[in-house]
C-alpha cells in the first residue's frame, strides 16, 4: 500500500519532472551524462560498444518520459485494454527504432558526431533482441508497433528467455548452432520490475475446500512454486507521445536457499531448486512450425500465463469493478495456440479462488478470449498428452475434461448427436495416451478465431475447423491478413526508398498511412523517377554486395539480377526446388556457346535462414545449397552469370539490409501451406517483385497491385490432395530438366553423392509429398520469364514501382484496426502532453 503524498511534496515532484530536451547540446550533456554515471566510465576509455551503450541510456530516457505519460493515463481513465499473448517477440534491435519515432534522429546524428563518433557505427553494436523464431514472432513485433503507433491500449505478454534464437554458423556447408546470450551486456532496453513478481505452481493435486462464502470448492494445493519476475520493454510509437509496452516474465526460485541442505554441507543440492527454477525460462524453443511436446515447453506455456493473468486481474482489481464487467476492460489475443492454457486458468482462478458459479465464469472466459490460428501442418498442432497435463497441472486437466463434457453435452443438446461427430469435434483426441488438442480448446474458448491470409481463413473454415464452423456458425471464424510495420521495413531499412517517397508525396505521412503510396502511380512510366527509382535499388544492391564481401569474401556483381529467398528453412517452404532449379541454371549455362552466355542475365542467387536443430532434412538442404554455391561460384567457365550465397544467421537485423536489396524474390510454398507470410509483403513494398505460388498472402498482393506485375506459378491449394493421392498410387512422373539435376547430384559434381542420398530420397522414394516434381517445369518456365522481363530496364522499373504504389493494403496498421475493431472493441487512446 502506496501513502498519497501531501500536496506540497506533490508540488515539488512536478517542479522537478523537466522535460528532456531534444537540442544537440542537451543530447550530448545527456550522452555525457550516461557514460559516466551509468557505465562509470569517461573520455579515456569510452569505445563504440560504450558510446553505444551511453547513447541508448539517453534514448530510453526520452522514451521512459512517454511510457510515463502514457500508462498514469490509462491508470486514471481505466479503458478497455487489449493484451497480446506470445510465446516469440522477434524484436530486433531498438535504437534505430526509437530515434525514428522520436523523430530525433538527426539531432542525435550530430551529437554523436560532435562526441567523435558515428551514429551508423554505434547502431550496429545493438546486439538483436531474438526472442522468436519466425514469422509468429516477427508478426508480433509488427503489431506491438502499430498498436503503439495508433495509441491503442495494448500491451504484450511474453517471456524473456535468457537465450534467444540460436547464432548459426556454417562449417563445412553444415548449419552449426550456437547460443544466442543477448544479455551478455547490459540491456538498457528493458526495465527490471523487482517489485512486480507472481508465484506460479506445478504439480501437486487437487482438494476439495470451503471457501469464504460456506461453498464447497476445488483447490490445487501442494506441488512446486516458482517465481515470474516482470521485465517491461517500451514499445515507441511513431510520432506520438503514447508508447507501448511488452511484459516479460522471467522465472526466479521462490527461496534463493534451502538452508536445511546448506547447513548440512550440501551446497549443491542447497542451490538446485534455484537452477531448477531459473532453467524455466532460459531458452526459447528453436522450432518454427513444429511441435515438439517437451515438458519444459508445456511448463513455459503454464508459467507464461500464470504470471499474465495474475498481473491482469491485479490491474482490473483495482478498478473494483464486479466481475462480469471483466470482458468490457480486458481483451486477450492468443497468438496461436501457445497461451491456450489461459483459458482453463482464467476458469479455475474465476471458480476456485473467486467463488463464481461455473456457468458465469465460462460466460467472462469465452467473451475475453480470441485466437489466432497461424499455421495448417498437422505437425504443428499442438497437442498434449492426457498423463503429462494430470501430472504438471492436475486441476487444469479437469477443468479441460469439463469444459470439454459441457461442450459435447451442448454440440448433442442442440446440433447433433453423430458420434462420429462427436468423436471428431472433442477437444480430448482418443488416442493412447490421449491427447489435448490446443487448437480445439482455444476454438471452444473463445469468441472469435481468424486466419492470417483470405485462402488461409478459407481452408481452416473448411478444414481443420470444419466441424465448429457448422455448429457455431462462420461468424465466429474470421480472416484478417497480416501486415508489416512499414517504420521498421521501409522508412528505417530503406533510407534511400524513403527520401524518394517522401520528396514525390511531399510529406512522410505515408509512413503512417500507407494507402498514400498509390500516389507513386503516376509517376511510374516517368523515365527521370524511374532513373531515381532504379538508382535507390542499385545503392541498395551495392549495400548488400559490400555486407558479402565484407563477411564472406565473395564478390557479387550490383548490377546483376538479385533473387533471393530467406525465411526459415522447411520442406514446405521448398528453398529445395530453388536449389535444384539453380543447379539446372548452372548445368544450361556450362552448356551454352560463349555467344549465347554472354546473352545471359547474370544473377545472384541468395539464400537465408535458420533450420531447427533437428530436423535433418533441411539442414541437408543448406548443405546442398553451400556445396553448389562452392562449385558454381569457382567456376569461371560460366563468366559471371551465376553466383551462389548463403548468408549466415539470418535474422530481423540482416533482412533489414537484405531486404531492400532484391530484384526478386522467391515465396514458393506448396500451394495451401505457407498460412500467409509476411516476408513477401516487405520485399514488394521495398520495389521488388515476386516469384511465388499461388499461396497465402502472394494472392491478395496480386491482386493488390495487379497480377501482372506478380510471377505466380505452380498448381493451386485445391488440387494437392489429388495430387497426392494420384503419387500415390501411380507413381510420380521426373520430367527431363529435374531428371539432369538429380543425375549432377547423384553423379557427385557437388560432393560426395551419399551424403544428399536422404534428400533425394523424398522426392524419388518420398513420394515428393512437397510437390516439387509437379511444379518444377512451370517454376523453370517463370525463371526465364523473369530473366527476358528484367531485360527491359523501364518495364521491370515501372513494375517496381507499382509493386510499392499497391501495398497500402498490407501495413501492420490495417490490420491491428481491424483486430481493435472487429475482436478486441477497444478505442485508441491517446495521451497528450
Ligand atoms: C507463421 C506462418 O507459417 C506464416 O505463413 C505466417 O505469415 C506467420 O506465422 C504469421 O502469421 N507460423 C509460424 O511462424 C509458426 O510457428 C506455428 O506457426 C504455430
Amino acid at each position: 500500500k502506496r501513502e498519497e503524498l501531501d500536496e506540497k511534496a506533490k508540488e515539488n515532484w512536478k517542479k522537478h519532472m523537466t522535460p528532456e530536451k531534444n537540442d544537440t547540446d542537451a543530447i550530448e550533456q545527456d550522452i555525457v551524462h550516461h557514460t559516466v554515471t551509468t557505465l562509470c566510465r569517461g573520455v579515456y576509455n569510452i569505445d563504440k560498444l560504450a558510446m553505444y551503450q551511453a547513447t541508448a541510456h539517453s534514448v530510453r530516457d526520452r522514451l521512459l518520459e512517454d511510457w510515463n505519460l502514457t500508462q498514469e493515463a490509462l491508470h486514471k481513465e481505466n479503458p478497455k485494454r487489449c493484451y497480446y499473448m506470445s510465446m516469440e517477440f522477434l524484436i530486433g534491435r531498438a535504437l534505430d527504432n526509437a530515434l525514428n519515432c522520436l523523430k530525433v534522429k538527426k539531432n542525435y546524428k550530430e551529437s554523436v558526431d560532435n562526441l567523435g563518433f558515428n551514429l551508423e557505427d554505434l547502431l550496429v553494436e545493438e546486439k538483436d533482441a531474438a526472442l522468436g523464431n519466425g514469422g509468429l514472432g516477427r508478426l508480433a513485433a509488427c503489431y506491438m508497433d502499430s498498436a503503439a503507433t495508433l495509441d491503442y491500449p495494448t500491451w504484450g505478454y511474453g517471456l524473456r528467455y535468457q537465450y534467444g534464437i540460436f547464432k548459426q554458423i556454417i562449417k563445412d556447408g553444415y548449419q552449426n548452432e550456437m547460443p544466442d546470450y543477448w544479455l551478455n551486456f547490459d540491456n538498457p532496453w528493458e526495465f527490471p520490475r523487482a517489485d512486480i513478481r507472481y508465484e506460479v505452481r506445478f504439480h501437486g493435486y487437487v482438494a476439495t475446500k470451503m471457501n469464504e462464502k460456506g461453498e464447497s470448492r476445488m483447490s490445487w494445493e501442494g506441488g512446486d512454486k516458482v517465481q515470474a519476475m516482470a521485465y517491461d520493454v517500451p514499445i515507441p510509437g511513431f510520432d506520438t507521445r503514447g508508447c507501448g509496452n511488452i511484459r516479460l516474465w522471467s522465472s526466479k526460485p521462490l527461496n534463493t536457499f534451502d538452508f536445511d541442505s546448506f547447513n548440512a554441507g550440501d551446497y549443491d543440492r542447497s542451490v538446485s531448486e534455484q537452477t531448477n527454477a531459473q532453467n524455466l525460462t532460459s531458452v526459447l524453443y528453436p522450432n518454427d512450425n513444429h511441435l515438439v511436446g517437451k515438458e519444459l515447453r508445456l511448463k513455459q506455456e503454464y508459467f507464461f500465463v500464470s504470471a499474465s493473468l495474475q498481473d491482469i486481474i491485479h490491474r482490473f482489481k483495482r478498478a473494483k469493478c464486479p466481475w462480469k464487467d471483466f470482458p468490457d476492460k480486458v481483451a486477450v489475443q492468443m497468438n496461436d495456440t501457445h497461451p491456450t492454457l489461459a483459458v482453463p486458468e482464467l476458469q479455475r482462478i474465476l471458480v476456485d479462488v473467486e467463488g463464481l458459479e461455473w456457468d458465469d465464469a465460462w460466460d467472462i472466459v469465452t467473451r475475453t478470449f480470441a485466437f489466432t490460428n497461424h499455421t495448417v501442418l498437422p505437425e504443428a498442432l499442438e497437442c498434449w498428452s492426457v498423463p503429462m497435463m494430470e501430472k504438471i497441472l492436475p486441476r487444469h486437466m479437469q477443468i479441460i475434461y469439463d469444459i470439454n463434457l459441457f461442450f459435447l453435452q451442448k454440440v448433442e443438446r442442440d446440433f447433433s448427436a453423430d458420434r462420429e461427430l462427436l468423436k471428431r469435434i472433442s477437444i480430448i483426441e482418443e488416442t493412447s495416451p490421449q491427447q489435448v488438442r490446443m487448437a480445439y480448446l482455444a476454438v471452444v474458448g473463445s469468441h472469435t478465431v481468424n486466419g492470417v491470409a483470405a485462402l488461409h481463413s478459407d481452408l481452416i473454415r473448411k478444414n481443420l475447423f470444419n466441424d465448429f464452423v457448422k455448429y457455431y456458425g462462420p461468424e465466429k471464424f474470421i480472416n484478417i491478413t497480416n501486415g508489416i510495420t512499414p517504420r521498421r521495413w521501409l522508412y528505417q531499412s530503406n533510407p534511400g526508398l524513403r527520401d524518394l517517397i517522401t520528396k514525390t508525396l511531399g510529406s512522410d505521412e505515408w509512413a503512417t498511412h500507407l494507402d498514400q503510396l498509390e500516389g507513386l502511380k503516376k509517376y511510374a512510366e516517368d523515365v527521370s523517377f524511374q532513373d531515381a527509382w532504379a538508382d535507390v535499388k542499385l545503392q541498395n544492391k551495392k549495400r548488400l554486395a559490400d555486407w558479402i564481401k565484407t563477411n564472406m569474401n565473395i564478390t557479387v556483381n550490383p548490377h546483376a539480377l538479385f533473387d533471393i529467398q530467406v525465411k526459415r528453412i522447411h520442406e514446405y517452404k521448398r528453398q529445395y526446388m530453388n536449389i535444384l532449379s539453380v543447379i539446372y541454371r548452372y548445368k544450361s549455362l556450362k552448356k551454352m556457346a560463349p555467344e549465347d552466355l554472354e546473352q545471359q542475365v547474370p544473377r545472384v542467387v541468395i539464400f537465408g535462414g535458420k533450420a531447427a536443430p533437428g530436423y535433418y532434412i533441411a539442414k541437408l538442404v543448406i548443405k546442398l545449397i553451400n556445396s553448389a554455391a562452392e562449385v558454381i561460384n569457382n567456376d569461371s567457365s560460366i563468366k559471371d552469370m551465376l553466383k551462389v550465397v548463403f548468408i549466415p544467421d539470418y535474422n530481423v537485423s540482416l533482412a533489414e539490409i537484405i531486404i531492400p536489396a532484391s530484384d526478386i524474390s522467391q515465396h514458393i510454398s506448396t500451394a495451401g501451406t505457407e498460412a500467409s507470410g509476411t516476408s513477401n509483403m516487405k520485399f514488394v513494398l521495398n520495389g521488388g517483385l515476386i516469384l511465388g505460388t499461388v499461396d497465402g498472402a502472394n494472392i491478395e498482393i496480386g491482386e493488390q497491385i495487379g497480377d501482372e506485375n506478380i510471377f505466380m506459378f505452380g498448381v493451386l491449394a485445391d488440387a494437392v490432395d489429388d495430387i497426392r493421392h494420384n503419387q500415390k498410387y501411380h507413381g510420380l512422373f521426373i520430367d527431363a530438366s529435374l531428371q539432369v539435376v538429380i543425375d549432377a547430384i547423384q553423379g557427385g559434381e557437388f560432393g560426395d553423392p551419399s551424403i544428399f542420398g536422404p534428400l533425394i530420397n523424398t522426392l524419388t522414394y518420398g513420394g515428393d509429398y512437397y510437390l516439387i516434381s509437379t511444379d518444377f517445369k512451370s517454376y523453370l518456365q517463370k525463371h526465364t520469364e523473369v530473366d527476358d522481363t528484367y531485360r527491359d530496364k523501364a518495364a521491370w522499373n515501372k513494375k517496381s514501382i507499382m509493386c510499392t504504389a499497391g501495398m497500402g493494403f498490407f501495413s501492420s496498421d490495417r490490420a491491428v484496426r481491424t483486430y481493435a475493431e472487429k475482436i478486441w472493441k477497444l478505442k485508441p487512446f491517446k495521451v497528450e502532453a
